[in-house]
């Protein structure tokens, strides 16, 4: 019963007043090298029927596109020196029952202290969505560096199906890490989100008409490095996301979705390409295309449809990636708009 302990402080908390504000609780555990975050209580209402959309490890933020509640960003202050190398999400109510995944639409963690690899908006360290894995480990060769003092804010979007208010719900997101003494040392890798149509702070949807349909994007990479490992997110009648060379037009790996047969989309593989550090090489300067590929095999036009692919990509030399730009307008919009969530 890994609630008993923390919950057990905040079982006076359960049923809580409409105006209370949920409680963030971290935890280091030591002995089994993880971070534990414990938030809650959440007062989670009804969400409209047929929300049903799958997400993985969404980079950006389509909230406004759709009416379901989301909890404003609580942040901590991330508390030891090593490598981030797996996760893990559960929701409990507030006797510790354990609640289904499918009730959270998304959990997205951000690092406020680093960059994006293409955007000058935050870095997305994590997330799970209804359809993805909610218990996700890398090799240990591999791992995201992280040291104390770096702000992560982690927030959820609600997706309550049951038909009724549910009163008391908490969140217990599991951060594993890598210890700095480890040998051999890992590899440095840094999770990247290339999106097809992201405007920062704003919306990274686009509409799909009948029949087959690409969005793409190009950009340039600020340093060079390696992919090590790829995912993505298609909304129903997706095909696949694919990331090609734009320059020669080569495809360098492409991320199929697993589809029923009416184009439903049940999931998103997770495709890990290097445990060392060959991978995919990418080059600072070259020019690359994120491509998003849609069948519409409706009638009617699709609207709100999102196409991204998410990445570990190891840097040549961490040192030399980007700063933060306080000043840039794109950076200033993600800001407002992480800081503006909230019921
Ligand atoms: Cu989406």
């Amino acid at each position: 019963m890994p609630f008993a302990g923390p919950l057990a402080v905040l079982a006076a908390l359960a049923a809580p007043p409409r105006d209370s504000v949920p409680q963030m609780r971290v935890r280091v555990d030591s002995s089994r090298h993880e971070v534990v975050v414990l938030a809650g209580p959440f007062r989670v209402p009804p969400s409209p029927p047929d929300m049903d959309h799958m997400m993985m490890m969404d980079g950006s933020d389509h909230d406004m596109d759709m009416n379901m509640p989301l909890t404003p960003v609580q942040t901590f202050d991330w508390p030891v020196t090593g490598w981030m190398h797996g996760f893990k999400v559960e929701l409990v109510d507030g006797e510790g029952r354990v609640l289904p995944q499918r009730l959270m639409h998304h959990l997205i963690a951000v690092n406020f202290s680093r960059r994006q690899f293409i955007y000058p908006a935050v870095e997305r360290l994590m997330g799970v969505g209804e359809e993805s894995d909610h218990d996700v480990n890398i090799p240990k060769s591999i791992g995201v560096p992280l040291t104390p003092g770096q702000e992560i804010g982690v927030y959820v979007m609600w997706n309550n199906q049951t038909g009724a208010e549910l009163p008391a719900v908490y969140y217990q997101l599991t951060l594993r890490w890598l210890p700095r003494n480890l040998l051999p040392r890992p590899i440095d890798a840094l999770p990247i989100y290339m999106d097809t149509d992201l405007r920062i702070g704003g919306s990274n949807t686009f509409a799909v008409p009948p029949g087959r349909f690409n969005k793409a994007f190009e950009f340039t990479p600020p340093v060079s490095g390696h992919l090590l490992g790829v995912s993505g997110h298609l909304h129903d009648h997706g095909v696949l996301v694919r990331l090609e060379d734009a320059e020669t037009g080569k495809v360098l790996v492409t991320v199929p979705a697993r589809r029923d047969s009416a184009g439903k989309v049940l999931g998103m593989p997770r495709r890990l390409l290097a445990v060392r550090g060959e991978g995919i090489r990418l080059k600072a300067g070259h020019r690359y295309r994120v491509v998003g590929v849609y069948d519409n095999t409706t009638a009617d036009t699709l609207f709100g449809v999102m196409a991204h692919m998410v990445g570990l990509f190891a840097p040549d030399d961490l040192k030399r990636w980007p700063a933060i730009n306080p000043a840039d307008s794109s950076y200033q919009k993600d800001i407002a708009d992480l800081r503006g969530k909230g019921p």
